[in-house]
């Protein structure tokens, strides 16, 4: 069958030198460099000899990678489809031959390397020589060696390759050791791969003599002696093929090309008369015939050459899909423009893609094709097909009439992901950059909702997940969403919070039924719901959950017009302003000191002057006083409105954007819509991107902030934030705030405290106490009341102290901001019951 092949071998040493220059992944960028697979060897030949060791006639390249290992070369393997073998087949081999090639053909090339379990072979009758030892060596078939890669042929090693040791102990063919490794101690039990020392290595009539060298000196004096002899020459092979660019289907870019009735040549057609469409066709079904299918649109397959007049027939074959998702992205560009694929201003101003989001499944074959794309035609190949290219944007390059190689070539492109494209439009001077996607990422797998699962023993009672074994015949149940809590880390049932679940998310499927579909999600929320829940699912590059719950908590839901909803709810606050407390002397008080009878005043403090601390904020030469932090509604009066028109122009519109999107999912309530309304229409000003930080770098490299290390019981445990100069109880409300070394301390009784002001905080544990651990099953949820009123539960053991349950509720997030910095009146705790916290109601009004 005729056709199209684009020759990306011819770039292949660019296509891996320039991935250098990419801000890709190191896995993404090795995908690619191990598709394009180059390895430095030789080429060397082999004469096909008799018994007796007369030359036949007949040279049998082979490629080696490891050309010092040529003393080692006890058999040659052909793979079963190479060209030469039906002129090697001996008499009485012919039959067994002919079994073994029926068999090999059935066999995928995957099939054939990584999943063959046993090497299996035959003999093919004929005997070669080393030309290094001049030994009459035996050529055997094997389909662990590929027609597609190298020569098709192999000179074999076994004491050092595997697939030929195992093949050398099934087959019994000797096994000759050639190098020795640096560590004479090392287990020689089966091949050696290493590096080492040559032995065995020399031979006085073929003059060749390496022993004693390392195998990196003995592969070079190698291929020194088979240049000097001319058996062979230094070789670089690739894994990357050509790329058979023809599809036999109808959807498809057709060829601009036809082929002259009358001499077969091949014309592309003239500029003028592009873009050539696709016939409408009722029927694009296959013909049955081996024709693509648009041989069924005869009166558009036959045509004349517009030049000359001559009659002509059209290429029927299509391009691949590839051939537009390489250059799609240039046209993004400049969509409108009808003489060029882009304009070079355009081009040069937008490209290249800044940052390119896409799963890694298109790792090799897409992002290698777009980069070849970039290339095209290596202007010193001076083939005829160039010019062709050039009067085209994407003209094929090659035609190749091909055999039984296509079905391979073929099968590796579809099933292996690999890519290259985007050199060519840069070679012909249609874009100013070689590299399409500058910046790659690939973007997390969203998972499906988490599922959760309780485990059941034989008799159908509930086990806790973590304690189930797996000798126990224990089986699981899926529990609904409604009926489940989280503890701690933990998800427990609601109504039996010792069981604890198994927690799941899984990849959307049809089978597992878990698929979300984002048309559904939009008619139900709201497109905005859920583009801002996709804002604040975490790194674009981490894999997440769906938690259609989040939607409710964002506070969007039970609208289908999120806008409207939001402009009438939410408020964005002025900046943040800070206050300290005097009191009546004029001396500076903390806060959380501050009593509402002791005739306190506020006074305003300039940003630059304060500094956060854990959840504080204080003052940044007195860490001591924390300041009342707040931002207030936007007034007039107050003199905080800003106004989106000055932020956009001072920090241009995209930056304006970037930050609203950052704002935070608890801010969500405040998001303001209409601010990001109006600035949408404002214009393209300086991106972002572009613009220097200074302003925020100098704020947050003043600081006297320091990382503290922070010990439990002698072992570091984590660090905190804190100020260089900040005193031993903040140090210690700061670790014990921190969600990490909170555990260690939650529920513990402190015996010591050893601090070093900027150097480290060392709590010491009553180490008996440690030990009652909190998850056992006496662990209750106690339910914490703060004026009376249910504000949350903790976790704690049922008998423990008062002390502890009031420690570990002052830990808790939620209630530690009804507790935070008021004093407290009275604690009722009922053991196992109750903890009730009476606030000095005074104070509450502060
Ligand atoms: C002798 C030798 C000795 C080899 C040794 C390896 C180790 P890469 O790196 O992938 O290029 N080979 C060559 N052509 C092959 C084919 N068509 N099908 C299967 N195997 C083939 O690998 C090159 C090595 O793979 C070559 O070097 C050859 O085995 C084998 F100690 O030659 B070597």
């Amino acid at each position: 069958m005729r056709q199209w092949m684009l020759k990306i071998t011819a770039y292949a040493d660019r296509l891996l030198e320039d991935l250098d220059e990419l801000d890709w992944s190191e896995s993404i960028k090795e995908m690619q460099q191990n598709w394009i697979g180059r390895s430095e060897g030789a080429e060397l030949k082999f004469n096909v000899v008799s018994t007796q060791g007369c030359e036949q006639g007949v040279e049998l390249p082979v490629y080696t990678t490891r050309p010092d290992t040529i003393f080692g070369a006890t058999y040659l393997v052909l793979a079963p489809e190479h060209h030469l073998l039906p002129s090697l087949i001996s008499e009485a081999q012919h039959e067994s031959v002919e079994e073994y090639r029926d068999l090999a053909a059935k066999k995928s090339e995957l099939e054939r390397t990584d999943l063959q379990k046993e090497k299996s072979g035959v003999f093919s009758g004929s005997y070669a020589k080393n030309p290094a030892t001049g030994e009459v060596i035996p050529i055997w078939i094997a389909d662990y060696v590929l027609g597609s890669y190298g020569t098709g042929a192999i000179m074999a090693v076994p004491a050092h390759d595997s697939r030929d040791h195992e093949f050398a102990l099934k087959y019994i063919i000797p096994i000759i050791r050639v190098v020795s490794p640096f560590d004479e101690s090392c287990d020689l039990g089966g091949p050696y791969l290493g590096d080492g020392v040559m032995v065995n290595s020399s031979n006085s009539v073929s003059g060749l003599n390496i022993n004693g060298l390392s195998c990196k000196d003995a592969a070079s004096e190698v291929i020194n002696w088979l240049e000097r002899t001319g058996y062979g020459k230094k070789k670089v092979n690739y894994k990357l093929r050509d790329w058979l660019f023809a599809r036999q289907r109808y959807w498809g870019e057709p060829f601009p090309v036809i082929y002259l009735d009358d001499t077969g040549e091949v014309v592309p057609l003239p500029e003028n008369e592009l873009p050539l469409t696709l016939p409408e066709l009722d029927d694009f079904t296959p013909t049955g015939t081996g024709e693509p299918p648009l041989a069924k649109a005869t009166s558009w397959v036959k045509t004349m050459d517009p030049i000359s007049g001559r009659p002509a027939k059209r290429e029927m074959s299509t391009m691949p899909q590839w051939a537009g998702s390489c250059w799609y992205y240039l046209r993004f560009m400049d969509p409108k423009n009808s003489t060029a694929l882009v304009d070079r201003v355009k081009e040069r101003y937008w490209g290249p893609v800044d940052i390119y989001v896409g799963g890694a499944e298109h790792s090799v074959l897409h992002l290698l094709y777009a980069r070849y794309y970039l290339r095209f035609m290596d202007p010193k190949n001076s083939t005829a097909l160039v010019d062709r290219v050039k009067e085209r944007y994407w003209g094929p390059v090659d035609i190749y009439v091909g055999g039984a190689e296509h079905s391979v070539l073929h099968l590796l492109y579809a099933s292996s992901p690999s890519s290259f494209q985007s050199q060519v439009l840069y070679d012909i001077g249609i874009v100013s950059t070689k590299e399409p996607f500058r910046c790659l990422i690939n973007q997390g797998l969203i998972l499906g909702e988490v599922e959760y699962v309780a485990w059941r023993d034989q008799e159908g009672r509930l086990v806790s997940a973590d304690s189930v074994s797996i000798t126990g015949n224990h089986y699981q149940e899926k529990i609904p969403v409604d009926k489940v809590t989280k503890i701690g880390d933990f998800y427990v049932l609601k109504d039996n919070p010792d069981i604890r679940l198994v927690a799941r998310a899984y990849k959307m499927s049809k089978s597992r039924g878990n698929v979300i579909n984002p048309d559904d999600v939009v008619s139900e929320y709201g497109a905005d719901s859920l583009r801002l829940y996709e804002m604040f699912m975490g790194p674009l590059s981490s894999p997440s959950s769906f938690q259609s719950q989040v939607l409710y908590d964002i506070g969007i839901v039970s609208t289908k017009e999120p806008f409207r909803c939001l402009i009438n709810q939410g408020l964005i606050l002025g900046e943040v302003e800070y206050a300290a407390w005097r009191d009546q002397e004029g001396r500076l008080v903390s806060a959380d000191s501050v009593s509402i009878t002791g005739n306190h005043y506020q006074e305003k403090i300039p940003v630059d002057k304060v500094t956060k601390i854990g959840d504080f904020y204080v003052l940044k030469d007195n860490p001591d006083i924390r300041l009342v932090a707040r931002a207030y509604k936007m007034s007039k009066s107050r003199g905080n409105v800003i106004n989106p028109d000055d932020v956009v122009s001072e920090y241009g519109a995209d930056s304006l954007r970037l930050y609203e999107m950052f704002m935070g999912p608890l801010s969500a309530r405040h998001f303001r819509f209409n601010a990001f309304l109006i600035i949408v229409d404002q214009g393209k000003q300086k991106s972002v991107v572009f613009r220097t930080s200074e302003k925020a770098r100098s704020e947050y490299v003043k600081e006297s902030t320091i990382i503290l290390p922070v010990q439990i019981n002698g072992k570091t445990r984590g660090t905190i934030l804190v100020n260089e100069v900040c005193s031993e109880d903040d140090a210690f409300r700061v670790a014990s705030l921190d969600k990490k070394l909170s555990k260690y301390l939650l529920g513990k009784t402190i015996r010591k405290r050893i601090y070093v002001p900027g150097r480290i905080l060392n709590v010491i544990l009553d180490q008996e106490k440690a030990r009652s651990e909190y998850v056992k099953e006496s662990t209750i949820i106690l339910p914490v009341q703060i004026n009376g009123k249910t504000r949350g539960t903790i976790l704690v053991n049922e008998v423990c102290s008062e002390d502890d349950a009031f420690r570990v509720a002052s830990l808790d997030k939620k209630l530690s901001k009804y507790l935070l910095g008021k004093t407290i009146r009275k604690r009722i705790y009922v053991p196992g019951r109750i903890l009730n916290v009476i606030l000095d109601q005074e104070k509450v009004k502060s």
